[in-house]
């Protein structure tokens, strides 16, 4: 009995109400979940420019979960669970989720509730975490004005604010109190403001988490309800929240930072885009963005998610296709210091422009994993494990922007990882010469993306001559472990987490320590049998 309110107590504490902390390590993939896998693995056509349903399922999902374990991801954001506008609008099917008119029902397009704590089950077998994305700010309607009636539980037209749509975003009480959306597929600005209706969220947010095991929340447009709204939702939902701020400033976005625990690094996004999209690109506006952020925000950069990609965005490969400055550009959010995003189909080269095209069906892409870019993310993300292993404090150290001697390149430090990215494209033949990289003098270095040696001068600077306008993730051989997989032939440490790793390491080892109980106790439950 001991054993099994120990198991419970394990269960309940760490595997299952992941806090922020226990996402700091983590790695997320993105999905809609219309577009990820279907429940049968069949292969039905999907025109994006269409917007309709074309057939993903969470019983998809978990039958692909080895695709997404396989490149070294352990969270999995999925899009918006509950139910939606039913049947065609003028913008199409509410197949992305976020057009809510119920939110105490699941969408069944994508499956039942069933489902859905199967594919948290799945997540948590394998050691991952589910992040479902939340709609607080609008429930939507078909017509203007709304039927106010066919939304639950919010139906009567006081638990919305009154008509007019927002036009001006720099009146933020019009960012507020005002609609998105217009007359054909408005997003009723629910009233946030009124206690009951704060209530009946909270407690729903609360059921939502505990019934499907969520272990993080992505909570969409948070800049559209008062902030102090926001503190008691996020402990309501007692998990991991990260919020959608669409914003470019950190100026703005920073007193977000305070009222939830993370946010979606957009201020970051718009400089890294920008940088990597042409061989003009301005590469130090990327790192002064992350500076002022890193002064700024709560928690620095640590507490924010990095991405390249997501479902409201043009994808980067259709802004350009040259293979370096995508693979470059790809590196970023793996080697920075917020939690690292990537969204579904980035790895298959997707290339749709803005929404609705940026929202493929994966399975056209028959989840060849014998691609480049998977490989790239791959190795990525076993690198980015591989400096948390070797040293307690990478999750904790603030990147720094060491001068690299040019424009077209750019150094980003977080020890034991020295990151060399270039915007020269691939015709070019990009050159670092970083003095202050903070190696032992003549350190055995190893760019882990093409697993070559080289090695850092006599005062711990390196000179690296680059080809292609490949990228370079330089760590030292010292760090990297012969169990480990990234070029584990060049290692030089015979155990994955050293002595400088278990600090950082136990938050990891939480999970472990209760499947290994669970272990324990199935043996000799067997056994008393
Ligand atoms: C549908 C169609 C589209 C069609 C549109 C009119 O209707 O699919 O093809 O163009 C969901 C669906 C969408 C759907 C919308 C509306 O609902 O996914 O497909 O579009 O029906 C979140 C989600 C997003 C979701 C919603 C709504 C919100 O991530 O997927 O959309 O639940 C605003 C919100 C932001 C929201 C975004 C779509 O709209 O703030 O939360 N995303 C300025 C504003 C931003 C604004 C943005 C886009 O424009 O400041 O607030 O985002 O309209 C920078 C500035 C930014 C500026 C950008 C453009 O430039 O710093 O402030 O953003 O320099
Ligand atoms: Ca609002």
């Amino acid at each position: 009995m001991l054993r099994l309110a120990l198991l419970t107590s394990l269960l309940a504490t760490s595997a299952f109400a992941a806090s922020a902390d226990e996402w700091r390590n983590r790695t997320i993939y993105q999905v809609i979940t219309d577009r990820f896998a279907t429940s049968d693995g069949s292969s039905p056509s999907c025109d994006t420019s269409q917007r309709q349903y074309c057939g993903g399922t969470w019983k998809g999902l978990v039958g692909k979960l080895d695709y997404i374990q396989n490149m070294g991801f352990d969270a999995v954001w999925i899009s918006p669970v509950v139910a939606n506008v039913e049947g065609n609008t003028t913008y199409g099917e509410a197949f992305h989720g976020y057009w809510t008119q119920d939110i105490n029902s699941l969408n069944s397009h994508f499956g039942t509730a069933d489902d859905l704590k199967s594919l948290s089950t799945a997540l948590h077998n394998r050691g991952m975490y589910l992040m479902v994305d939340v709609v607080v700010n609008h429930m939507v309607g078909t017509a203007d004005p709304p039927n106010f009636s066919a939304f639950q539980p919010f139906s009567s037209q006081s638990d919305f604010h009154s008509e007019c749509f927002v036009s001006n975003y720099d009146n933020q009480t019009e960012v507020e109190q005002c609609w998105l959306g217009d007359k054909n597929v408005p997003l009723v600005d629910i009233n946030t403001e009124d206690n009951n209706v704060v209530t009946t969220m909270n407690n729903w947010i609360s059921s939502l988490v505990s019934n499907y095991s969520v272990d993080g929340v992505r909570i969409d447009t948070v800049k559209h309800v008062r902030k102090d709204f926001w503190p008691d939702f996020a402990k309501s939902a007692g998990v991991f929240t990260i919020g959608e701020v669409l914003n470019n400033e950190t100026s703005y976005v920073s007193a977000y930072t305070q009222v939830i625990d993370a946010v979606l690094d957009y201020p970051s996004w718009f400089p890294l885009v920008a940088a990597f999209q042409t061989s003009n690109g301005n590469l130090s506006a990327l790192a002064a963005t992350v500076q002022q952020a890193q002064s700024s925000y709560k928690d620095g950069e640590f507490m924010t998610g990095a991405f390249l990609e997501n479902h409201d965005q043009p994808r980067f490969q259709s802004l350009t296709q040259d293979s370096a400055l995508v693979k470059n550009a790809m590196t970023w959010p793996f080697v920075q210091d917020a939690i690292p995003i990537m969204y579904y189909g980035q790895e298959q080269s997707y290339a749709g422009g803005a929404d609705p095209a940026n929202r493929e069906a994966l399975w056209l892409s028959g989840y060849v994993e014998d691609k480049p870019l998977v490989t790239h993310v791959k190795t990525l993300n076993a690198a980015r494990k591989a400096a948390i292993a070797a040293n307690n404090s990478f999750l904790t150290t603030a990147v720094k922007f060491p001068s690299t001697g040019s424009d077209s390149t750019m150094a980003i430090l977080k020890p034991p990882m020295l990151a060399l990215l270039s915007n020269g494209g691939s015709s070019s033949t990009p050159k670092w010469t970083v003095s202050d990289a903070g190696f032992q003098a003549n350190e055995e270095l190893v760019d882990v993306l093409t697993c070559t040696k080289i090695n850092a001068d006599s005062n711990g600077g390196v000179t690296v001559q680059g080809s292609g306008g490949s990228p370079q993730v330089l760590i030292p051989t010292s760090a990297l472990s012969t169990a480990g997989t990234t070029c584990s032939s060049l290692a030089t440490i015979t155990q994955t987490s050293s002595a400088r790793g278990w600090v950082d390491g136990a938050a990891d080892s939480l999970p472990v320590l209760a499947a290994l109980v669970l272990a324990v106790w199935a043996a000799q439950s067997s056994l008393v049998l």
